[in-house]
């Protein structure tokens, strides 16, 4: 096969053609070549349903998970071709954030693994927005992804669907994506919707503004669409294979639902079964039970999934009736185990005028996973504690997991090679192996190297940012980075407010010998969430004013990269000495960025959430910058009380950081995002209390470690810290994650 790729690819001619033509004539030489896989014919398989795949750029990675990223890099510089010029291609955006990333690199390690997993999603025919700063304000634009062709999908023009809504039907087309392993090449399938201009707005748009009816009810026909999609195709394949009996089939397919998004799938699966195939409705059920599985993401209420029923009546009558069905047989179900009545009123599927798509996931899920350890631990004692203490052999934890192949491998070559040279290049297929690099810790000569592979990659990423942002960044500064989407309860705000604590004291004299720092920011806002929009703007200003001040420009800079996406991320991770994780104590589900910086060497400063308790129990908590409220003090404080009014007066740095907002210091052009970002923090709005993200609790304790950083960063000791967290990161493969579900859940 490689041979086969290799010629075609040196009979290609490059004179006289763009990026784009060579682009699509090499990926079009693979795609020939190679043989997807998109169903097992013996085996049991799995099936990943994800409203988000976001997969970054395809052609660096799949040459590499071929084998053949060097030999083509050499074939074509012997045709005068740079393989870098590649990077103009952009990144397919088909998500948004850790959800659909942690879809991409699941089936990435599912494909290395030699594991069956198929994922099964959406073709936008615009991924996320991209975003541009004007005047410090984002601007969206849509991001039109195919104008680089789509060399790297195959139109099922044969496999076609009819998916019906009670005004209008769809035709769903697949289009298989190779996810490319040493031994086996798996399929994302794609759905698009066609079938007139109504029909074709389904998959137009990742994540249609939804504060609109008509968004909403757009946004529950993607969920729909994809979940009676995956589902047609899965049980027409199964009964062409078994029959019409269904008895064995959780034996032949499991599904993982990622977030609730796709759970109409198992809901259209009890729908199939009994309407189609005259399956009675307690079989069905049993059968969905035995093959659907739930991942929850997040335990923040407003990104919790409650469809109301007057939607899901009027666009999907027969779902609206197994649903019914549904929450009837729930309450017999309690009723004859004895289920106390406040359990059942929170378990039901039926919540008020609306039907909750976390509780029908739990109802009919095999089992339920949280994304980190301390995550599960919240979903069984909080969010769905009535069902953990009914059904507590439903409940499991996978820890996340991102794949070394594109975050380490593929975006940072140079300390690959270094690792290579310490331990041999076997762990770049048992990245349990990477573990062996901690006995190097003390060795000064590699050390070294590890230091000289840093200053590389910063160069690498100011090069970059120069590029894309037109930003020079300060040389030979520490870089903190702070990247992933923007919500209030991950604290850039928080982020922010420190600079400027920062900024006064350099100001002020009172900090000596203060390292050169840069503060890296990346970050895109849901188009409608104002809140988010105006940090970001907040941030711009700092940036803007600190660039502009000669008394510490050249020692403190504050640059927030626009349109943030893989290719970004893979550039940043690199190049940065500290990882920004601060969200409040209990929110963060996870976190996968935080995993990419320690595989790339970098310290974690950050608060004991998601993951990143974990990375410190792996990587040594001395070893890391660990501050802030842990879960226990939050809820404390939520109950006996929380005044963040009195902190800001007994501290006055803190105080004037914040006042900066409403002081005249920076202007929103008039628009208000300031003084709503001020009144959230000291009188509250829209039905949160004052300060709802504990901001001033964990500020001071941020400022120090940010401090002690800059004191340690100089010491040989820091460097030594970086290096354990890169040794120690090996448990936070996607592969190990992969493994997990494979065996716990999926058993395949
Ligand atoms: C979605 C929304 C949409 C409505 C507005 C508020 C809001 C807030 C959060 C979300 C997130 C949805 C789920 C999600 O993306 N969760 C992320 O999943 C990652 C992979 O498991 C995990 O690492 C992150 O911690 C988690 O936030």
């Amino acid at each position: 096969m490689k041979e086969k790729i290799l010629n075609a690819i040196k009979a290609i001619d490059p004179q006289g053609k763009t990026v784009v033509q060579l682009y699509n004539e090499i990926s079009d030489a693979v795609m020939k070549n190679i043989e997807i896989k998109t169903c097992e014919t013996q085996n049991k398989a799995a099936y990943y349903l994800s409203i988000e795949f976001l997969i970054g750029r395809m052609f660096y990675n799949n040459l590499l998970e071929l084998g053949i990223l060097e030999d083509v890099a050499n074939i074509l510089r012997e045709k005068g071709v740079s393989i870098q010029m590649f990077e103009e291609i952009e990144d397919a955006a088909l998500g948004n954030g850790g959800l659909g990333r942690l879809a991409a690199c699941f089936i990435d390690s599912a494909a290395g693994l030699n594991l069956p997993l198929y994922g099964m999603g959406i073709r936008y025919k615009y991924g996320l927005f991209k975003q541009r700063f004007e005047d410090g304000f984002q601007e969206e634009f849509p991001d039109d992804w195919q104008s680089f062709g789509d060399p790297w999908s195959i139109r099922k023009e044969g496999e076609r669907r009819v998916i019906r809504f009670a005004d209008m039907d769809v035709t769903a087309v697949p289009y298989d994506v190779p996810i490319i392993g040493k031994d086996r090449i798996n399929a994302l399938r794609l759905y698009q919707a066609e079938g007139g201009k109504k029909a074709e707005q389904i998959s137009e748009y990742l994540y249609p503004a939804d504060d609109t009816e008509e968004g909403k009810l757009l946004r529950l026909r993607q969920e729909y669409f994809l979940s009676a999609a995956a589902v047609g195709d899965l049980i027409e394949r199964y009964v062409r294979e078994n029959g019409k009996g269904f008895a064995a089939f959780s034996k032949k397919n499991a599904v993982q639902l990622n977030d609730t998004h796709p759970v109409l799938a198992a809901v259209e699966f009890i729908r199939v079964l009994t309407h189609e195939y005259s399956v009675p409705f307690a079989k069905a059920v049993m059968i969905a039970r035995e093959t659907f599985n739930y991942t929850n993401h997040t335990i923040l209420p407003e990104a919790l999934e409650c469809w109301p029923k007057k939607y899901i009546q009027a666009l999907l009558p027969d779902i609206y009736d197994i649903l019914v069905k549904l929450d009837s047989k729930q309450r017999r179900d309690c009723r004859k185990a004895g289920v106390e009545k406040a359990d059942y009123a929170a378990m039901r599927i039926v919540q008020g005028t609306t039907f909750s798509m976390a509780n029908t996931a739990v109802f009919l899920a095999n089992k339920v996973n949280g994304v980190a350890r301390i995550h599960t631990e919240i979903l069984k004692e909080s969010l769905f504690a009535p069902a953990y203490r009914n059904m507590p052999e439903k409940f499991v934890n996978v820890t996340n997991g991102i794949t070394q192949r594109r975050w380490l491998q593929l975006c940072n070559a140079e300390l690959s090679s270094l690792i290579d040279s310490c331990i041999g290049s076997k762990w770049r297929e048992d990245v349990s192996l990477l573990g062996g690099m901690k006995e190097f810790a003390q060795d000064e000569k590699v050390l070294d190297g590890f230091v000289k592979v840093k200053r590389e990659k910063k160069a690498q990423l100011a090069q970059y940012v120069q590029a894309k942002d037109g930003i020079v960044l300060l040389p030979n500064a520490i870089v903190y980075a702070q990247v992933k989407r923007l919500h209030e309860y991950k604290r850039q705000l928080m982020t922010a407010f420190a600079i400027l604590e920062i900024y006064h004291k350099l100001k002020s004299g009172e900090l000596k010998d203060f390292y050169p720092s840069v503060f890296l920011f990346g970050a895109k806002s849901a188009p409608a969430y104002f809140r988010a929009k105006g940090i970001i703007k907040f941030i711009n200003e700092i940036s803007k004013m600190i660039a502009a001040d000669g008394d510490v420009n050249q020692k403190l800079q504050v640059v927030f990269v626009s349109n943030y996406n893989v290719s970004y991320a893979e550039k940043i991770v690199t190049g940065t000495d500290v990882s920004l994780q601060v969200s409040t104590a209990g929110l963060e589900a996870s976190g996968t960025g935080n995993m990419k910086f320690m595989l790339n060497g970098s310290v974690t400063c950050g608060t004991m959430d998601g993951a990143n308790i974990e990375i410190v129990e792996h990587a040594g908590r001395s070893n890391n910058y660990i501050f802030g409220a842990e879960v226990d003090e939050i809820s404390r404080l939520k109950a006996e009380g929380y005044d963040p009014n009195a902190i800001f007066a007994k501290d006055p740095q803190m105080k004037r950081a914040v006042e900066t907002l409403i002081d005249g210091t920076f202007t929103d052009g008039g628009k208000g995002y300031f003084q709503e970002l001020y009144n959230s923090l000291t009188v509250g709005a829209s039905w949160h209390k004052p300060d709802h993200y504990f901001i001033a609790r964990d500020l001071p304790e941020y400022v120090d470690a940010l401090l002690r950083i800059n004191k340690d960063y100089a010491s040989s000791d820091f460097v030594k810290k970086q290096f354990i967290n890169m040794a120690s990161a090996a448990y936070f493969s996607s592969d190990r994650s992969v493994s997990e579900y494979a065996e716990k859940i999926w058993k395949i």
